[in-house]
């Protein structure tokens, strides 16, 4: 149990402090991209993640940096993505909104609302007529439930049988916009479950809790066929895009952050390991290496070349 929540730990970690530090950096203004952090939101990217194995591929959202990094564990290549240099997987042309690591079953992200879910589809079904097993995972928040693209991807899926996973990342808001002034119905799920298709919810900010419940639902998908959906409930705690607080806004209070915090995915693990008797040195030692790990990778992006202007045009389909 402990060697499971220590990398859980571990992940979750690596991202709160990456984002952490973009947070501590951002004004130098040598990051020319939009962030949208997931501080806060850590324990679903690396519950579902735990529970997908490395053949198994996921598309994300322009917040999906808790993506990338659990999935490549590889903070130099995401710091020379947010510094926009050549030494990053898509070598500096993806920013904070576009990350991929295709060798990594990391298709894809999009700044566009919804758009990838399709993509997530079109990878189920290259699976599916390859028989080769692996599980798609589309990654998206509760805005993108609102779009057409959402509901005739999910019919398809369920017609179509297809090896894939809906995960919503519900953290209550498009925007600024709460779920009550965008929903003409109380319950996604009630609607889901009329659809051919397994569901789970869950409110918990525990990464294991979530992984079992994607496992639970990858092998109920396994055995019937059925895609799924999973409904993760979460709390983003700074502003949609940007580093800052931004409870004096109006959308929010300050008391619902406040509520949220006390069940924080990080300091929950961190409390279980030290519990169930895991000293607190090593705790820290993973804390410290995780600091030196990404203080080396933004001293190293920031050395790192810029693409030269002539890469302008590589790529790009017209
Ligand atoms: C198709 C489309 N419509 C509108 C927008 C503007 N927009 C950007 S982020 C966002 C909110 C999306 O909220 P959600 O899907 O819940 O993701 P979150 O930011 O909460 O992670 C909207 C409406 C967009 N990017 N794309
Ligand atoms: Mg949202």
């Amino acid at each position: 149990m402990s060697d499971r929540d220590l990398a859980l730990y571990r992940k979750m970690q690596l991202i709160r402090r990456a984002e952490e530090k973009i947070q501590e950096r951002y004004s130098e203004n040598e990051m020319k991209t939009p962030v949208h952090l997931c501080i806060g939101q850590e324990a679903v990217v690396v519950g579902v993640l735990d529970a997908l194995s490395p053949e198994d591929q996921v598309l994300g959202t322009y917040r999906s940096h808790g993506i990338y990094l659990a999935r490549t564990n590889d903070p130099r290549s995401f710091f020379a993505e947010i510094y926009g240099r050549s030494s990053a997987h898509a070598r500096g042309r993806a920013g904070s909104m576009h990350l991929a690591s295709p060798a990594h079953g990391f298709l894809g992200t999009s700044a566009v609302v919804g758009t990838t879910i399709p993509l997530a589809l079109g990878a189920a079904f290259a699976n599916q007529r390859r028989k080769n097993g692996r599980t798609a995972a589309a990654i998206f928040g509760d805005g993108a439930i609102d779009e057409g693209v959402f509901w005739e991807s999910l019919n398809y899926a369920c017609l179509a049988r297809l090896p894939v996973l809906f995960v919503c990342e519900d953290n209550g808001l498009a925007i600024h916009s709460p779920a009550e002034e965008r929903h003409g119905y109380d319950s996604i799920e009630a609607i889901v479950e009329r659809f051919r298709c397994h569901v789970a919810r869950s409110d918990s900010t525990d990464p294991a809790v979530l992984s079992d419940l994607t496992r639970e639902a990858i092998s109920k998908q396994r055995e019937t066929g059925q895609p799924a959906f999973l409904h993760f409930r979460c709390y983003r705690y700074v502003e949609h895009v940007g580093i800052a607080e931004d409870f004096d806004a109006g959308y929010r209070t300050r008391a619902s952050f406040e509520e949220w915090k006390k069940r924080d995915p990080i300091q929950l693990v961190r409390r279980r390991l030290l519990e169930g008797g895991v000293e607190r040195k090593t705790v820290d030692q993973i804390d410290q290496e995780i600091e030196r790990e990404l203080e080396s990778a933004i001293a190293l992006a920031k050395k790192a070349p810029f693409p030269p202007a002539s890469d302008l045009e590589k790529d790009v389909f017209a």
